[in-house]
């Protein structure tokens, strides 16, 4: 059976995104958004570069939710950018609302997907998609922590002149300054970071990384990063959709492990057909298990807020 993902928001990375899944030949594609004319142009633009790519999957381009019945996945990145004088909050509300009413239509049309949620603030998103959909929290999940450990990754091979290919990391925690990676476990062809670097070389990558999304903010003026954004969700796509067991960060619904509980945050996940199949509790330091709580803590802060307004 060919599979049906959606891409809920046809933006940067919503549009990016649905093409890089297109591409990877995973299955017929659905863009949605709620301007319209957009997802239909962007659509009819992406099934032009079928023939030259060589994919074969459909792509439909919709304001319409009814079109996207039956996914196997849907990929959230609807959502507002903050604007001059909206505070956190603020934005934290405005797409608090969003994320609820796409899930509500979701569950309508395709019960038994899968959700990747990708709007910001990230984790507090997944929380958001998880409480109104009422799905098993294995089906709902968060893309963050393969950006910042492939931002990470990036950064080393400058520094190395090495292909990131031959460097792996791991980042936990918040997306964002809440991000905690892990030098400790990240590897330069299988010599770990610590061992190769001084703290404070490592530190001022480890902050350059935290503040990757930033960097490219400021460049750009108007819009954030997308192509790595759209990218590490069609990785996390594709190891549902192909049930490849990977082993990625992610952000996931803790229920005890790492002694957290009822909260989204980055941990390292196997993804496969059912979503997240196990989630895999590493050794930590006890000032990473700190950073970690310290995170996860933000999150719950921020989904309290929205308790009773909107949830
Ligand atoms: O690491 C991560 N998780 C992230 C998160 C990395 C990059 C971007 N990240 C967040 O994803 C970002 O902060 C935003 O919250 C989302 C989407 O970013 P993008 O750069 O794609 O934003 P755009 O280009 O503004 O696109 C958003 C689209 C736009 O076309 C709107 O019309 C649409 O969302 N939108 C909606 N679509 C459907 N339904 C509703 N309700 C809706 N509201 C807005």
């Amino acid at each position: 059976m060919r599979k049906k993902i959606t891409l809920v928001g046809a933006g940067h990375v919503g549009a990016t995104c649905a093409h890089d899944i297109a591409a990877k030949n995973l299955g017929d594609v659905v863009l949605l958004d709620v301007v319209e004319g957009l997802p239909q142009g962007l659509g009819l633009d992406m099934l032009q570069a079928a023939p030259i790519e060589g994919f074969d999957g459909q792509i439909l381009g919709t304001n319409d939710y009814a079109d996207t019945k039956n996914s196997d996945l849907y990929v959230i990145t609807a959502g507002l950018a903050r604007k001059p004088g909206m505070t956190r909050e603020d934005l934290l509300r405005k797409n608090a609302q969003i994320i609820k009413s796409t899930t509500e239509q979701i569950k309508k049309y395709s019960p038994d997907s899968i959700i990747i949620v990708v709007t910001n603030p990230l984790d507090i998103m997944c929380q958001v998609a998880l409480s109104i959909s009422g799905f098993e929290s294995r089906r709902v999940m968060g893309m963050a922590g393969i950006l910042d450990a492939a931002r990470f990754r990036a950064f080393i091979s400058l520094e190395f002149k090495v292909p990131a290919r031959e460097i792996s990391a791991m980042v936990l925690g918040g997306h964002g300054d809440a991000m905690v990676p892990l030098p400790r476990l990240t590897l330069v062809k299988g010599k770990p970071l610590t061992d190769l670097l001084p703290k404070e070389k490592i530190d001022s990558l480890v902050e350059r990384t935290k503040n990757g999304g930033a960097e490219i903010v400021n460049l750009l003026k108007t819009g954030s990063a997308y192509y790595a954004p759209a990218a590490a969700a069609a990785l996390m796509a594709e190891a549902v959709l192909l049930d490849q067991k990977k082993l990625l960060p992610c952000s996931a619904y803790l229920n005890g492990q790492y002694g957290l509980k009822e909260v989204y945050i980055g941990v390292p996940v196997k993804l496969g057909r059912s979503g997240i199949e196990e989630i895999v509790e590493l050794k930590l330091a006890p000032e990473e298990i700190s950073a970690l709580k310290r995170s996860a803590a933000v999150v719950s802060e921020n989904f309290n807020i929205l308790k009773g307004e909107i949830l």
